[in-house]
Parts: C-alpha cells; structure tokens; sequence
C-alpha cells in the first residue's frame, strides 16, 4: 500500500476523519502506530550469547522521526504529509520527550542501544520507567523552578508485556511491570529497552512541585529519577529504587535463559550484563542471591556472575562515587548484606590494602570497588579519563587486575546527531560523498578533499545560516528572544555543574558587556546560549543560573548593548533543544577544569554539525584535538596534570586572583554591583560571589583569563570566512571516530564478544 493510503486508513480507523481533516496530534497518534506496527514487524536481532545494557537512564529523546529514519521510511512520511498539505516537523511537535535521563550518561546509553541494533548486535537496554522523569524546569524571578514532568501518556512508545516480577523489600513486596518499546537500527533489525515500573505507583503523592513521602516506598519507586538526596529518607529511597532495577533486570535476565532451556549455572556463555555506572551494581549480589536460590552453589555463582558482569565508570568525582552506609542497606535491602559481606571477606581474605576493600572502616560499601572486584572489564570513557582511573583514581585496583581495564571513547549516534537534526547538511555531505557515511562514519574523511574547494566551503557556510534562521525563529517562538542570524552563535548546553564551569562563561559575559559598555564594539553581534538543569538541591549551581538569568536581562534589556550582545538561557533544556541549537552552532564551549569532564559527548555532536571547540584539555576534547589539529580547535587553560597537582598539594586558592588582580576583580564584583543585585536575589548573588572569590573550588578563576584571550581570538578569526569554512570542514570530516557505531564495535571486539 502507499504511505499516503497507509496513513488515510490509521486516521480513519483511529478518528474517523481523512488525513486532510485531522490535526498534527491525531496524525501523531496515528504515526505511531503505524510505526509501531512496523518495527513490530522488523527482525528481532538474535544470537546466542546476549548484551544487557543497565542503566538508571535512557535519554532516548522524540522516537517517531528516529524509527522513520531507522525504518527507512521517513521520506515517504514526508511527502505522503506534503500531499496533504501537512507537515513532519510539526507533527513531531506533538511528541512528548520521554524524561527519562539527566544527563550524557542517559544520552549515551541510548546512543548505544542505536548502534548495538545497528551493527545487529542483539543487546536489550534494562531500566526504569520514571512517571515525572527528572523534572520540568522552569523559570521565575531569575530563578529555576522545577515541576513534575508528566511526559507519559496512555498511548506511548511503551508497551505493557503483562510480565511482572516480584520484587520483596521489609515493608512488604513490590511488583515490577514490565514495559518494552523497540529500539530499532539503521536499516537493521530492532532490539528492545525493558522499562519497568512499579504496579500501584501513586502519583497522587506528589505535592508542591516535586515534593512526595520519600518514605511510601512501595508506592512512589517510579516517580521521578533521582529525587532529592539530601536527607536520609531520600538517599534510603535511592537505594530502594536501585534494588528495585537490578531485581527485576536480574530476574527478567534469569527468565529469558530459562524459557530457551539455558542452564543458569552458564550464565555468563549466554549474557553479558554492562554496568551503566554504579546505579546498577547491586545487581551483581542479587544475581548471586537469585542463582543461589535456583540451586548454583554459592561459589559457581560468584564466578559465572563476575564472569558475566562488566562495569564503565563515568566520573571520577568523589561525590558522585556511591557509597552506601551499610546500615542504609540493612534497613533497604537485608537480603543482600550477607553476600556483599561475604564477597568483602573473599576480597580482604586475599588482598590487605585498605584502598581496595568494598567495605570500609567507616562501614560504608563502595559501589565501584565490588564491580571491579567482581566483573571482568573496567572501562572508562575517553583516554584520558582511562588514563586517570589507570594511574590515579582506581590505581591500586589496575595494579591487581591490569587486564580488566580498557578505553572505550564515548560515541554519538549520527542517525539522530546528523541525518535527524540537521538534514541540509546531511543532504550535502551525501552529495559530496555518498551515503556510505551513515553506516560508516570513517568514510567522512572523504570530505577532506574539498578543502581547498571554495564552493564547497561557500555551501557550509550557507547551511550554517540556513540553520540559524531556522533557530532564531524557534528562540523567538520558545523564547520571546530574537537574535541576529549574521551573530556568532556561541552555546554552553549541559548539566549545570561547577566543574563544567558555566561560572566561567558568565564572566566572559559580564566582561563582554563592559567592554561594550565602555566602547569596544566587536566585528559582528555575538549570541551566547546556554542551556542547563541544575539539581533540585544544588544550592551554588542554582545560584549560576540566577546570576545568568539576570546577566540574560540585562544585556538583552540594554539599548547600547544588545544590538551586538544577546544571551539566552533556554528553559528546560533537553534533547529536543539539543537538536535544534546543535546544528545552529560555531562555538562549542567545552571548558570543564581539565581532569574533571571524563568524555563530553555534547562536544563530539557539535563538532560534526560544523562548530569549532573552545575547550580544555580535558576528556574527549584531547582526542578531538589530536584528530583536527591545533588550526581546527580553540584550546586553553591548565593541563590535567597540573590541575591533579593543585588538589594534591592544595596549593590553589581565589585570593590570589581576588583582589590582587584589577580584572578579575572588576568581573567578580560585578556580580554584586547595585545593577545586579536591584533585579536579582540578594541572598543568591552574594552566597555565589562569596564562594567564586573564596572557594572556587573548580578554579574558574585559575583559567578564566586565558579563556577570555583565547575566546576573542576565535571571534577574531570567524571573520576569515574561507579560513573558518575550512575549520568547519575539516570537524565534520574528521568525527566520524565519534560515531557510537565505532564504540560498540570496540565494546563488542574486546569485551562483550557476542
Ligand atoms: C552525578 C552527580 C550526582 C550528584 C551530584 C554530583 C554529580 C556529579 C556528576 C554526576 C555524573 C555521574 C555520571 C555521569 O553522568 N557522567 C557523564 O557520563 C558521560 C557519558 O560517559 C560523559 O560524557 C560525561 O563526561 C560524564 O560527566
């Protein structure tokens, strides 16, 4: 049948209406569907040995455009729609973006399941279905605010299977509902992302923004990914959450090898089990509880679960290491303290260095100590956070096990980085080369051969404004912002964190303002754009968003200034704003304090979509740096390794930059000058000063002249149109190392070898 009259029959039959009738929600409902039945229809990749990917997120963002593209569809869609005078893109609009992931963690992970369904890998994602995800963020007097994100509805991508696992903890027993929805591969066959939640869940208990009883364990497990951990009850309930995952994961891992006649006592010949960071890690003692209870002796199971259990860690900030306090996990989950006391004793049994116990003296349980113990691979995430984790983090762990740890270079998925969000360029990149790149991002090298082609260099300009009249359109739209499309589009989206160092772009902005307040004009206007959700209790990195809201108004308010200074701060960044500012993008700002970011992926998105890095050199910005060269990046700041030294000897500290140094100073006192401090909240604007001028404890003020410099070099050098295409070309060309494609493959090559 043709598209059209496929279409025509779903509304029909759904609605009682012709497609010309119906509305962009209705021609929604009815896509999906449509698409629904489509992938259901797919080849489910098989084989003998299986990945499963667990993980507390999955940032899957819109679905409907991916599986067109993933189907192969998505051009007959379109133009069945254009026939009938509608339209892809807006009916795309009426998607709710699933909440169900924070961060490049979440991101990452959905990436993968894209690729290992690419590559025909059979690898299902296992996780949990969030009621109210993260949360919705909004703003009001300068400040975010955050409401329950209620992205579910009863028709979505998810579907009930009518499976449930039980899942017992002391205040009685939870049922997990099992939830599948397709992951489909370019031109591929399709996998699926398990979600579960929990049968009884009640999002009645949710008052007053995001507040909920943290303590009615068995009826709000599923509301909302990382709820406030900052008192007990909230840290105990993270834990209730974690075990209710790995539990019913276990158990959904244990059912699949029964119902193909497996034995268990074989697990690890037929799964592979990727620990997403440490949310996960308590899968590792209850599979052992859960093989133990069907009959494995106790030791078989240790060994067939390490053997079949392999863990990435994602960051080496302490604060984001789990550890739990035993006592926590007496109260939460008794049933597995004896294992995990037991697997402490094999381990102390054997080695006696304190720094590699799973159990410390303080009785707390280190999450990634017993995944390392106990999984047969480590992998960070770009080289040099392997590096990192290899001599410093996790050395004493690399000194006993060498052969377990191993690099895996972070990757994005092109299909919905490329051929999704930005389709000028994908179209002209397919001119130019073919489109062997969609499954082979290597051969984007090709793309080398015009550098020295100007009409090929005019064309990537041209897109690039294509893109920003389309993106100032949608901040006009969304934002009520309008912003030149002749302006150096410059873009800071990711979680709001210190060590990302949003901080340090707000006092480029502020030095920027005063420079053209007191005259010094630039070339051409300049548009700053940050996107960012701080955690609901981060206290200082809600206090940067107030500072930058009120920078927002300002500068935008100022006759003399905005003309060439704009500043946006989108509401509730997601993955839905990633795709349309991305492709929009020259500058990507990528300035964590060297050591800290382990890879970024939001940088390697950037750069194939044509905008240069101005980043540190840290995480994967290293690499991007070895593949481009230095013409083609912006790099400044310390190096990693006088940044460890700092800490080391606790050598560094803001005063000596405040007040001994007249810039900084004039940057710094800005924030609490009478201008600042009228429209904004007092209490908020002197708790930031107080800490970027006394703490500083990601060093924003170590690096920021240098950042300042070498930022208005890069503005410098826009200016050189044919010099900046070639950058441009030389990004694209050389990012296909960062297609998600080329990770798996490494991830399939040296460790899960399915
Ligand atoms: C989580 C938390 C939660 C509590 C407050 C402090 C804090 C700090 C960091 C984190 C991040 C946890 C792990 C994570 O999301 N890591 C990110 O993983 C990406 C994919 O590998 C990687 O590109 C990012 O560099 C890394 O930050």
């Amino acid at each position: 049948m043709r598209m059209r009259d496929e279409l025509e029959q779903k509304v029909g039959l759904r609605f009682s209406k012709g497609l010309l009738a119906a509305d962009n929600k209705e021609i929604y409902q009815a896509l999906l569907e449509l698409t629904q039945e489509k992938l259901a229809a797919a080849p489910k990749i098989q084989g003998e040995r299986k990945l499963y990917y667990i993980s507390a997120e999955f940032l899957v963002g819109k679905l409907l455009s991916n599986n067109l593209i993933n189907l192969g569809i998505y051009d007959q869609v379109k133009e069945a729609l254009q026939e009938a005078g509608k339209d892809l893109a807006a009916v795309e609009e009426a998607e709710p973006e699933p909440s169900l992931g924070n961060g490049g963690l979440g991101r990452l992970a959905a990436c993968y399941l894209d690729s290992c369904a690419t590559l025909g890998l059979p690898g299902d994602g296992v996780g949990l279905v969030y009621h109210f995800g993260l949360f919705h963020q909004y703003f009001r007097d300068h400040k975010q605010q955050e409401e329950p994100d209620a992205w579910l509805s009863p028709k979505s991508w998810l579907q009930n299977t009518g499976v449930s696992f039980p899942v017992s903890f002391p205040q009685g027993e939870a049922r997990a509902v099992l939830y599948d929805l397709y992951v489909s591969g370019y031109e591929s066959g399709v996998n699926k992302l398990h979600l579960f939640d929990l049968e009884g869940v009640d999002e009645s208990l949710v008052k007053d923004g995001i507040n909920f009883d943290k303590s009615d364990i068995l009826h709000n497990l599923t509301l909302f990914l990382y709820p406030d951990d900052s008192d007990r009850a909230g840290r105990l309930l993270r834990v209730y959450q974690q075990y209710f995952m790995v539990s019913a994961g276990a158990q959904l891992i244990l059912k699949e090898l029964e119902d193909q006649g497996k034995p268990l006592s074989e697990l690890s010949k037929y799964a592979v089990i990727q620990i997403n960071d440490t949310h996960p890690s308590m899968v590792i003692p209850e599979l052992i509880r859960l093989l133990t209870q069907r009959g494995v002796s106790l030791d078989q199971a240790i060994d067939q679960v390490s053997k079949a259990c392999a863990y990435t860690n994602h960051t080496i900030l302490a604060e984001a290491l789990e550890k739990w306090p035993m006592d926590y996990l007496q109260e939460a989950v008794p049933q597995l303290v004896p294992i995990i006391q037991e697997l402490d004793r094999r381990v102390k049994e054997k080695y006696h260095d304190p720094k590699v116990a799973i159990i410390d003296e303080n009785g707390l349980v280190h999450m990634a100590h017993m995944d390392i113990h106990y999984g047969f691979s480590v992998n960070g995430v770009a080289a040099l956070h392997t590096e990192i984790l290899r001599t410093s983090e996790l050395k004493a762990f690399s000194q006993i096990y060498p052969e377990k740890f191993n690099n895996k270079t972070n990757g994005v998925t092109y299909r919905r980085w490329l051929i999704h969000c930005n389709p000028l360029l994908s179209q002209w990149i397919t001119e130019k080369i073919g489109p062997g790149w969609k499954k082979d991002a290597a051969q984007l090298e090709k793309l080398l051969a015009f550098q020295e082609d100007e009409q090929a260099l005019q064309d990537l300009v041209a897109i690039k404004h294509e893109n920003k009249k389309a993106l100032c359109q949608y901040l006009q739209e969304k934002a009520g912002v309008e912003a030149d499309t002749h302006a150096i589009f410059d873009i800071q989206i990711k979680r709001l964190h210190e060590y990302k160092r949003q901080q340090m772009n707000a006092l480029y902005l502020i030095w920027k303002y005063q420079q053209i307040k007191a005259g010094h004009k630039p070339h051409r206007p300049l548009t700053m754009i940050f996107g960012a959700k701080a955690a609901p209790a981060y206290i200082i990195a809600k206090d940067i968003i107030h500072l930058i809201l009120c920078l927002q108004e300002i500068v935008n308010s100022d006759p003399e200034v905005s003309p060439w200074l704009k500043v946006v701060m989108v509401e509730n960044y997601n993955v839905t704003w990633a795709e349309k500012l991305i492709p929009a993008c020259d500058i990507s700002e990528q300035i964590s304090l060297a050591s800290k970011e382990a890879s970024g992926t939001g940088n390697m998105k950037f750069m194939a979509n044509g905008a240069v890095t101005l980043g540190t050199m840290d995480g994967a910005n290293v690499e991007i740096h070895d593949l481009v060269g230095d013409e083609n990046i912006a790099i400044f700041g310390e190096s990693s390794e006088k940044v460890m030294e700092l800490y080391e000897k606790a050598s560094y500290t803001p005063r000596d930059y405040y007040p001994s140094d007249p810039e900084i100073t004039k940057l710094l006192d800005f924030i609490i000058s009478p201008q600042v401090m009228r429209l904004g909240d007092p209490e908020n604007l002197g708790r930031l000063y107080r800490d970027m001028t006394r703490k500083d404890w990601f060093m924003a003020l170590l690096d920021v002249k240098d950042y300042i410099r070498v930022k208005e070099q890069l503005l410098e050098q826009y200016e050189d149109r044919q010099a900046w295409a070639k950058k441009m070309l030389v990004n694209i060309a050389k990012s296909g190392f960062f297609s998600s494609d080329r990770s798996i493959a490494e991830y399939q090559r040296d460790i899960w070898k399915l």
